[in-house]
C-alpha cells in the first residue's frame, strides 16, 4: 500500500491504494510511520517527497474499514496511535518535505499535505476539509496548519462548509505553493527536490525550525533563536567552504558537516 523509492538523496513515499483515493486504513498508516522513520535515520536521504498513486492524493480516514468495525473504535486512541505521532514525525522531519499533490485532497489527507513544508499540485487538484461533511472536526493538524497558512478567516470557511476549494483558490490563498500542469507535475517537483538535496542540511534544519519558532513567538525571543542558531550554522564546515567557493567563483558544494 505504499511504495518507497530512494535515488539521489530524494526518498519518495507514495499511497497506493487509488480505488479509494488513498485513503488511510491501520495498515497504510502504520507502513507510513515507518517511512517517515526511515528518511529521518537515513543520512543519505535529504529530501522527503510524499505523493499518491492514481487520481487522488489522500481521501483522509478510510471511512470504511473504521465503518466496519464500530464500538472497536477509540477515535481518541486512534488519533493518539497513529495519526498524531505521524505528523508530528513528519513535521519535524530534519529535512525538507515536499507534497506531491498529484490530486483530490480530503480530510486527514489534507492534513498529512499541511505537515509538509511545500504543496506543489498539479492542475485539477482540489482540496476539502472534509470532516464537518461527516459531522467531524478538523484533526492531524489541520487546526493548527490551516489558520497559519492561510488565515483564520478563510481557515473557517473551509472548514466550517468543508466545500472543495479549486487548485486556482488554492494557489491563490497560498495554500500550495506551486500549480502546474499534471504532466509537469514530477519535473517541478524534482526540480525543488534536486534544489534542496543540494543545499547545506544542517542550515536547512535549523531554518526550519527557526521559521515554525518565529511562527509563535515574539520578536525578541525570535532573535534570540535565530543567534542561537547562526552560531551553530557558522560553525559547519559547509559554511565555510561555501563562502570559499563564493570568493573562487565556484558552486558550493554541501556535505552536512
Ligand atoms: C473512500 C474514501 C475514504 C474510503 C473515497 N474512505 N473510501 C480520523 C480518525 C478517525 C476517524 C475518522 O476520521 C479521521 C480523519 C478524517 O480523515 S475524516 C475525513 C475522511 N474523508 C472524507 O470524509 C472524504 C471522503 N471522500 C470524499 O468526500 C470523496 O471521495 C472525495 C471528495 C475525496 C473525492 O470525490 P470523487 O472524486 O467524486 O470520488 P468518489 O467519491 O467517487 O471516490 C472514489 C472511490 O473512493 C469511491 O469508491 P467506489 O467503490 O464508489 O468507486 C469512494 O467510496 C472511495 N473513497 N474516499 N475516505
Amino acid at each position: 500500500w505504499l511504495e518507497f523509492e530512494r535515488s539521489d538523496g530524494i526518498a519518495t513515499v507514495a499511497l497506493n491504494r487509488p480505488e479509494t483515493l488513498n485513503a488511510l486504513t491501520d495498515e497504510l498508516l502504520a507502513e507510513l510511520g515507518e517511512a517517515v522513520k526511515q528518511v529521518e535515520r537515513d543520512r543519505e536521504v535529504r529530501v522527503l517527497v510524499l505523493t499518491g498513486r492514481g487520481r487522488g492524493f489522500c481521501s483522509g480516514q478510510d471511512l470504511k474499514s473504521f465503518q466496519e468495525t464500530p464500538g472497536e473504535r477509540d477515535i481518541g486512541a486512534h488519533l493518539d496511535r497513529y495519526y498524531h505521532p505521524l505528523i508530528m514525525k513528519l513535521h519535524h522531519l530534519e529535512k525538507p518535505t515536499i507534497a506531491m499533490v498529484n490530486g483530490v485532497v480530503a480530510g486527514a489527507g489534507m492534513s498529512l499535505a499541511l505537515a509538509c513544508d511545500f504543496r506543489i499540485a498539479a492542475e485539477g487538484a482540489r482540496f476539502s476539509q472534509a470532516f464537518v461533511r461527516i459531522g467531524l472536526v478538523p484533526d492531524s493538524g489541520s487546526t493548527y496548519f490551516l489558520p497559519r497558512l492561510i488565515g483564520v478567516s478563510r481557515a473557517l470557511e473551509m472548514a466550517l462548509t468543508g466545500k472543495m476549494v479549486d487548485d486556482r483558490t488554492a494557489l491563490e490563498w497560498g495554500l500550495i505553493n506551486q500549480l502546474v500542469p499534471r504532466e509537469r507535475l514530477e519535473e517541478a517537483t524534482y526540480e525543488l527536490a534536486r534544489n534542496l538535496a543540494a543545499g547545506p542540511p544542517v542550515a536547512l534544519d535549523l531554518i526550519k525550525r527557526g521559521i515554525a519558532y518565529g511562527a509563535s513567538h515574539g520578536l525578541s525571543e525570535a532573535l534570540e533563536r535565530e543567534k542561537d542558531f547562526q552560531i551553530v550554522a557558522a560553525r559547519t564546515e559547509d559554511h565555510h567552504s561555501a563562502v570559499q567557493a563564493f570568493f573562487e567563483k565556484k558552486t558550493p558544494i554541501f556535505r552536512g558537516r
